[in-house]
């Protein structure tokens, strides 16, 4: 009985929020992946279902491949001269899939701030100190996989749109059901929506394999800077403005080349440096193991969790460059690095 009891109340802050409103936005952090754009869609088709008004609004545009989740065209990329409601304060915002209000870009000056109240939805690390409304399970393998349980325990049913972006959300963040966070109850879940119709093979061929020629360009381009420090235990990759319009890519299709060089046992970290189509210069980092690369993006207001993190630059490539690499200089000391 206390069990029972226990379980019905794990939900119950953010169960309470979501009744008390009825018109609710939705964002995501910057540059939404998988799991922040199924949970964006997964919640939307939920909210509506319970009779809210909904609207999704993003700082950064998705990426193509997760354009068939949005049935209806929801997704919004803010803009100053968009449509917006016209008394803010009849709305309130969800954040989900960080639990940084810095990370979720211009929607932080042009909605968070407008709206009566707000409540951040999340899975990472680095939530403890997060002041406002708040549900952060730091172990769970994805945002997705927190509403599944969430919907599940408000008996929100889940029609299939909302069981194809969930299983998305986990597969994407899960790495398809092999990183640390990835449970029996994530399989659990995933059983339920591949019962309930989700195709698998169709969900991978969409993340995985619906690349653009032009990406696979950018990715040889992008490849081609690469560059080791640290005894070859640092990899800096650099994409330029010239690169994108080259090989004719979009931005966002270098979301995972970040990850390339960590398939090499040897490499413990991966340096990012991207520039956009504006010429804003971008630093993303992940590592592996015991090494925290959230300090440094953090020391440039940026943000993200301990193996995955990333900052807006004010500095020029060269000079952000050296400042990055001589940070992570604690990590390295051995003689013999080069
Ligand atoms: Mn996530």
């Amino acid at each position: 009985m206390k069990e029972t009891k226990r379980k019905k109340m794990r939900f119950q802050s953010i169960a309470d929020f979501i009744n008390e409103n009825d018109k609710i936005i939705l964002t995501a952090h910057e540059t939404p992946d998988g799991d922040a754009i199924g949970s964006e869609i997964a919640a939307y088709f939920a909210l509506r279902a319970i009779g809210k008004e909904v609207r999704i609004i993003n700082a950064d545009p998705m990426a193509e491949k997760y354009y068939f989740l949005d049935k209806d065209n929801a997704i919004e990329l803010y803009s100053p001269d968009m449509d917006m409601p016209e008394n803010m304060n009849d709305w309130v915002l969800i954040i989900l899939d960080t639990n940084d209000i810095n990370n979720i870009g211009t929607v932080k000056d042009n909605i968070l701030s407008k709206v009566r109240d707000f409540f951040i939805f999340d899975h990472h690390e680095g939530g403890d100190s997060v002041s406002s409304a708040n549900y952060i399970e730091s172990e769970a393998s994805s945002t997705c996989e927190m509403l599944y349980e969430l919907f599940t325990e408000m008996k929100i049913a889940m029609s299939f749109e909302m069981l194809v972006a969930i299983y998305l959300g986990i597969v994407y963040d899960t790495g398809s059901f092999i990183y640390p966070k990835t449970t029996a109850r994530t399989f659990a879940i995933a059983e339920d929506c591949v019962k309930n119709g989700v195709n698998p093979n169709f969900i991978y061929a969409k993340l995985y394999e619906s690349n653009s020629i032009s990406s696979l360009m950018l990715q040889s381009k992008v490849l081609s800077t690469l560059e080791f420090f640290y005894g070859k235990h640092v990899a800096v990759q650099t994409m330029l403005k010239e690169d994108i319009l080259e090989s004719g890519a979009l931005y966002e299709e270098a979301d995972s080349l970040i990850n390339i060089p960590l398939k090499s046992e040897d490499i413990k970290v991966s340096i990012f440096f991207k520039e956009n189509l504006e010429g804003i210069l971008r630093c993303s980092m992940r590592s592996k193991g015991n090494i925290d690369v959230a300090f440094i993006a953090q020391l440039h207001n940026g943000g993200g969790h301990k193996t995955a993190a990333g900052f807006k630059s004010k500095y020029p490539l060269d000079e952000i460059k050296v400042k990055v690499l001589d940070m992570l200089n604690k990590y390295f000391t051995q003689p013999g690095n080069d």
